[in-house]
């Protein structure tokens, strides 16, 4: 195991890796920004480096900043969590020369299933079911428009180093469609620095089911079965739960299965999650692979009995997966509630500012993953995620009552919080029933 680990991140997964990390026996060391100097989790490390101002170009995503911190504190690896440096290849590659284990994939595992169109090929050969549409990038307007032809409209446009919903573009007809390919060509290259782009069919309706997988360094790979992250907004995930309600526990088998074949033909060595969506018929399509722990992990913990967050470091570390696929059993039913520092009334307006009241809740099968403490002040240059409750019981209605119980209990102030919004969500009719499309809460908040 480590001795030592540097946290390249900051808020509640700072503290989530610093939870891992105590329970390991390794020694912590947090880099801050100013803006985060009174964070309570640096109390917790055993040492606090500040490396720089708050907006996150010179602190957080500084690669140079991160490296100088490492190499002072002598640490032996690094943990990216998720966003700023955690899919950047070249960070990955940059600590390996330095002789510091990044705790992720290898930059060549990160190029390949971090890169659309690789993932895809790579996707393609392992049998994981795709969207049809070109195969690789797309260069030459009549080849786009030949495919288009082929698989039907509408068809959407991808930049093959785009993610999230970013650089992508829909098109209803042979004539958008010329336009728009070299706008998204260009688009892509100026904001990823790589111009590649794909065209595959475009579903209007579907549910996004993502299947967590764990790769070690011995070749062996595991899925923890999947989440059901449909409830989102302008690509921002608000509600996750596993299992998935109402799908056919058949076909989610053979999706996380396939989903493991993904990571093992890519080599893969750490968490990682495989992403689809799946249509009105129950059928799946990959759409990308995110190379990280995500924010979401902690329902898949609760339902698995899992802490993915140690097996990623124990994985870096190159210790074997503890457990064998058939010894992981999915129980019961988690749900997980973002807590954001927003004003859903006033279009999901950032709310940064001192928390003079913060009270979570507690009890049986409630978890609340925070860094707040009152008098805390969020800051203004960051994601507005302050925390995240995430509840488990024996069957999903248990869960939404349990879910409401611990949500009533939160006392948050004087910032907005997106709790009255869940609290809303918990009784949506739609929403109980289960199986919401991924446009569903934007045509609620519309309507
Ligand atoms: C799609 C799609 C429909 N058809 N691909 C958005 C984020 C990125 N991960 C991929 N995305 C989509 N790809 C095809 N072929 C619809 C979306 C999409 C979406 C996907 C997941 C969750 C929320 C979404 C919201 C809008 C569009």
């Amino acid at each position: 195991m480590f001795r030592r680990i540097l946290i390249a991140n900051r808020g509640e997964i700072a503290l989530r890796i610093i939870r891992a990390c105590k329970e390991l026996g390794v020694e912590i060391v947090c880099v801050y920004s100013q803006a985060d100097a009174d964070a309570p989790y640096l109390d917790l490390a055993d040492r606090a480096i500040c490396i720089g101002p708050g907006p996150a170009r010179e602190s957080y995503l500084d690669i140079s900043r991160i490296i100088s911190a490492a190499e002072v504190a002598e640490v032996d690896a690094i943990h990216p969590g998720y966003g700023f440096l955690a899919e950047n290849a070249e960070f990955a590659a940059i600590c390996k020369d330095c002789k510091i284990e990044f705790i992720g994939p290898s930059p060549q595992a990160m190029g390949i299933l971090g890169d659309k169109v690789q993932a895809k090929r790579t996707a393609k050969q392992a049998k994981v079911p795709i969207f049809p549409g070109s195969d690789g990038e797309v260069e030459e307007e009549d080849e786009a428009v030949e495919i288009a032809a082929k698989i039907g409209y509408p068809v959407i446009i991808k930049a093959s180093a785009g993610g999230g919903g970013r650089g992508m573009r829909v098109c209803h007809n042979e004539v958008t469609l010329r336009t728009a390919l070299e706008a998204a060509r260009q688009e892509a290259q100026a904001a990823f620095g790589n111009g590649a782009v794909f065209i595959e069919k475009f579903l209007e309706s579907a549910r996004h089911i993502e299947v967590q997988v764990l790769g070690d360094k011995h070749g062996h790979a595991v899925h923890l079965f999947e989440r059901d992250c449909s409830m989102q907004r302008r690509h921002q995930k608000i509600i996750e739960e596993s299992p998935a309600p109402g799908v056919d526990r058949k076909k989610i088998d053979t999706i996380c299965i396939a989903a493991t074949r993904l990571i093992k033909a890519a080599n893969y060595a750490g968490a990682a999650t495989v992403e689809f969506l799946m249509d009105d018929r129950q059928n799946f399509y990959m759409l990308e692979v995110n190379t990280r722990v995500q924010v979401e992990h902690p329902v898949t913990e609760m339902v698995t009995g899992t802490d993915i967050l140690k097996l990623s470091i124990q994985i870096a570390a190159g210790e074997p997966l503890p457990f064998k696929q058939r010894d992981i059993i999915h129980r019961g039913h988690a749900i997980e509630c973002r807590i954001n520092a927003e004003d859903a009334n006033r279009n999901f307006m950032p709310c940064p500012g001192r928390i003079d009241t913060w009270i979570a809740p507690g009890g049986p099968g409630v978890r609340v993953d925070s860094h707040i403490a009152p008098g805390y002040t969020v800051p203004p240059y960051y994601d507005s995620m302050i925390g995240k409750l995430i509840v488990h019981a024996d069957d999903r209605q248990a869960a939404i009552v349990r879910a409401k119980r611990a949500l009533e209990e939160f006392r948050i102030g004087p910032i907005k919080t997106t709790i009255n919004l869940h609290q809303k969500l918990m009784d949506d009719p739609a929403f109980v029933k289960g199986g919401v499309d991924i446009h569903y809460l934007e045509r609620l908040l519309d309507a």
